[in-house]
């Protein structure tokens, strides 16, 4: 008779054995170290190669099955990754995560100070970059066969100091001492051309052209595995590393231009240095251009490359290849291909532009006309001109399309083309990636309303068929599972199985749970404890003692005038002015944490003002009613550490600015109620998780324009609210920057002249709503069932369902299951070589 205790007892001590064995010889080998030299470092990079160990099995098995299936794949082109740490995920998606706890506490080693050594992959800016990073997860998960493409960056998103209350910038050398998850792979590397010429060369049946460059630049592929949760696939991140091209330097070293040629080596490696710290478009910058081309080469070679050992002509191209655009950022992507097939491939135009829009698929990500990305024709010609030829082609075609179907409109026929005609002329990139696929999607409902009805309203008018919606998700492995272990372990308790991991509508089932007084206290428990680690952390990184009682109120986003942090920074001195008076202010503990880009003057005063303020205000020990953080260095792994300690949620950003937010679903799914305007998915959060449970105020999208045009001062909201008049006028005197009094003289008097963002027309109603919080927080139970309902009714945002919505709607690329991986020495018919 067996024992079936036993028998698992003995599986988890073999798996534990096994664990101990290879992170001792991955410290020998790998590290020449023994368990008593061995830095934390040391350790964390011998358990993150001994877990890769265990994931380069699954990657193989996954990346032959795909082959053999011939399945059609999802390619994710994004020019930012913002990954995060990587070791914790991959040791819950193995399940090894508890064993290995186990297996270093015995010799010593505590294995969250272990995963604190991880630097975090900062390879993207804000929302965009995330997106990508949970999507990449959730493909893995549901065992979607995809690859991402990037660049790896040498240095991602700079690090941020804070010196005198002022941001400042240091490099992010996240590479400095290695990277154990990623396999340098110099066999694949591609060579992207640069400038030169274009030749006409006459043929039989017409002409031929060539893309003569004047320079050519290396990519070198660098590979990250990206396991799924539990579940044998292990999908690949393929992020390309510029180094010089050897025949060029050669050609130039050998012409005795030793000066020349190094230097033209450098401008070669520079393309791939360092992330564009802007989540906005800024025009002029051409070195952004060449990392976007450059990284659009390579991946499309890729691409191509692959298909074309499975296929002899390009017919079934687009039932094979689906490739998402993240942004315009790889838009030229549209135009590489087209060069590849009709250049390189000799494919009739027709054809290859058919394939071209099969295969394509556009996300747009803002509705700001300044944000949209548009390079001067100029550049283009001089940098690509085959490409130039190329997008004139398209848009010549296009234009008569244009014609046809809405003859007599020439003012149609400008405003839709893709090269513009003013003074300058310059090509609008999100035209491009309309006209050149078959899909173009907005990131929220309401995004994708105003995308149709307002950013590219003349392009619904005649392709209504390719517009739609995808409401952006979060991976509830690292927002909840990862973050959060008590909540996790609360939610599995209650529903009796983890299955929510996987399929977080599972969590509706505890709708009724929500109601019970026993859980709620639960909830509560845990909240407070996830206050009192944040409120250690703060002090740790801050050297400010925070009231773990208080409300945590939590800003945590990059830093944009249309995401109103000043906003809740002049609230927050109403406050104080309140309780300086004796006024019974709930107390509060403001948290912010966001980083300006460098070059955005507006942003780093409001990082400045923020700072002005807390010091005053936390400084003045006759008051405790409010305080103010900032927490310096924003980043993914710091949004762990402040999500789930958070009660209220602030998605103040002005109607219609914001696209969606995703920093609003990990808030909510983690019992932070939100404080919120009808802008991007709070609107849906708000739909779902019930509007008595949401804290709305302010002007909707509509009132905004409406507002907008009638051109009326700040100063005309001022009217009955000596509260804020003295608030503006303490913050425009210079009471809370007695050094510089003038600091924010103009910054004030912008909000009481033109405030684009329209903050003091929105105040009194913020202010109002955020009265309304502050008692509702004071009913202790009353606040945490309102947060039960959060997290039970989030199902809807994990990036699950986003990621299936695309799969299914878009891409038409269906799951394929991984079997276990085998000994690889078992596996028959050794394939091709697949990369
Ligand atoms: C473009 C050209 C040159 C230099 C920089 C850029 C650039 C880089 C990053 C432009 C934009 C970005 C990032 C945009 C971004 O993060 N957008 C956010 O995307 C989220 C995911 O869809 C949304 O939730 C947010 O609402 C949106 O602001």
């Amino acid at each position: 008779m067996s024992n079936a205790p036993d028998d698992a007892q003995n599986a988890d001590n073999q798996t534990q054995l096994a664990l101990r064995r290879t992170f001792v010889d991955r410290l020998r080998y790998s590290r020449s170290k023994n368990p008593s030299t061995a830095t934390t470092f040391d350790r964390f990079v011998a358990v993150s190669l001994a877990v890769r160990d265990r994931l380069v099995e699954r990657w193989i098995e996954t990346q032959r099955t795909y082959y053999e299936q011939d399945t059609k794949r999802a390619y994710y082109l994004s020019a930012e990754y913002l990954l995060g740490r990587t070791l914790r995920s991959n040791l819950k998606a193995l399940a090894i995560y508890d064993d290995y706890k186990k297996v270093l506490a015995e010799i010593g080693i505590d294995l969250d100070e272990v995963l604190e050594q991880e630097p975090d992959a900062g390879l993207g800016n804000g929302g965009l970059g995330r997106l990508a990073a949970c999507f990449l997860e959730s493909l893995a998960t549901l065992s979607l066969p995809a690859i991402g493409y990037g660049i790896r960056y040498e240095f991602g998103i700079f690090e941020q100091a804070i010196r005198d209350g002022y941001q400042v910038e240091r490099a992010d050398e996240w590479l400095k001492f290695g990277n154990p998850w990623e396999f340098a792979r110099p066999e694949y590397t591609v060579a992207v051309g640069f400038g030169g010429q274009t030749l006409h060369v006459p043929t039989e049946d017409g002409f031929r052209v060539l893309w003569k460059p004047a320079t050519k630049v290396t990519g070198v592929p660098y590979d990250t595995p990206v396991a799924g949760y539990r579940c044998n696939t292990v999908n690949t991140l393929r992020l390309w590393a510029a180094r010089a091209d050897q025949e060029f330097d050669f050609q130039l070293f050998n012409a005795g231009d030793y000066l020349r040629a190094v230097e033209e080596k450098n401008a070669s490696e520079v393309i791939s240095k360092v992330l564009y710290p802007n989540d906005s478009f800024e025009i002029g910058r051409e070195l952004r251009l060449k990392q976007e081309y450059f990284f659009v080469a390579c991946s499309i070679h890729d691409i191509v490359h692959r298909y074309l050992k499975q296929h002899a002509t390009f017919a079934s191209f687009s039932e094979k290849v689906a490739i998402q655009l993240n942004d315009t950022h790889p838009a030229i992507a549209i135009a590489e291909l087209m060069r590849v097939l009709v250049d390189e491939h000799n494919v009739e135009w027709e054809e290859a532009f058919k394939q071209t829009v099969g295969a394509f698929g556009y996300t747009n990500h803002t509705l700001l006309p300044e944000a949209l990305e548009r390079w001067p024709a100029a550049t283009f010609a001089r940098l690509l001109p085959r490409h130039l030829e190329l997008i004139q082609e398209i848009n010549r075609r296009f234009l008569r399309e244009v014609t046809t179907h809405f003859p007599h409109s020439p003012e149609l026929v400008s405003r839709m083309s893709i090269i513009s005609d003013g003074a300058e002329r310059e090509v609008r990139m999100a035209h491009l990636a309309v006209v050149g696929s078959h899909s173009v999607n907005g990131v929220a409902q309401l995004h994708s309303d105003l995308v149709q009805a307002r950013l590219l309203k003349d392009f619904h008018d005649l392709w209504p068929e390719r517009f739609n919606n995808k409401t952006n998700g979060v991976t509830p492995r690292r927002w909840i599972l990862e973050c959060n272990s008590q909540l996790s372990n609360l939610l599995t308790e209650r529903l009796g199985t983890d299955s929510w991991v996987t399929n977080l509508e599972a969590l509706k089932q505890l709708e009724p749970s929500v109601e019970d007084a026993e859980f709620r206290t639960s909830l509560r428990t845990i909240k407070m404890e996830n206050k009192l680690e944040l409120a250690k952390l703060i002090f740790k990184l801050t050297k400010l003692r925070v009231d773990p009682q208080s409300m945590f109120d939590v800003q945590i986003k990059r830093l944009h005038e249309y995401k109103r942090q000043h906003l809740a920074a002049l609230h927050a001195v109403t406050l104080y002015l309140r309780a300086k008076r004796g006024e019974a202010v709930q107390p509060r503990t403001l948290i912010f944490g966001a980083k300006a880009a460098p070059g955005y003057r507006r942003a780093k005063l409001i990082i400045k003002l923020i700072h002005s303020i807390a010091d005053i205000i936390n400084g003045d020990k006759r008051q405790s009613a409010v305080r103010i953080v900032f927490m310096p260095n924003y980043r993914v792994s710091l949004a762990e550490r402040i999500i789930p300690a958070a009660d209220l949620s602030e998605q103040i950003s002005t109607a219609g600015m914001e696209a969606s937010g995703t920093g609003n679903m990990k808030l909510a799914m983690n019992g932070a109620l939100t404080i919120g305007t009808l802008d991007g998915a709070n609107i849906e959060i708000r739909e779902a998780v019930g509007e008595e449970n949401f804290f709305l105020f302010g002007l909707t999208a509509e009132e905004v324009l409406e507002k907008q045009r009638q051109r009326l001062t700040g100063r005309a909201a001022l009217k009955n609210d000596p509260l804020l008049e003295e608030a503006l006028k303490l913050i425009r005197e210079g009471f809370f920057c007695p050094e510089e009094p003038d600091l924010f003289h103009q910054l004030v008097d912008d909000l009481l002249g033109y405030d684009q963002y329209l903050v003091l027309a929105d105040f009194a109603e913020y202010a109002q709503k955020q009265a309304e919080v502050e008692r509702e927080f004071r009913n202790t139970d009353e606040w945490t069932r309102k947060a039960g309902y959060n997290i039970v009714r989030m199902g809807r945002f994990s990036s699950d369902r986003t990621i299936r919505e695309y799969a299914e709607g878009i891409w038409g690329v269906s799951p394929c299951a991984i079997a276990s991986p085998r000994d690889p020495s078992l596996v028959p018919n050794a394939h091709p070589d697949l990369v």
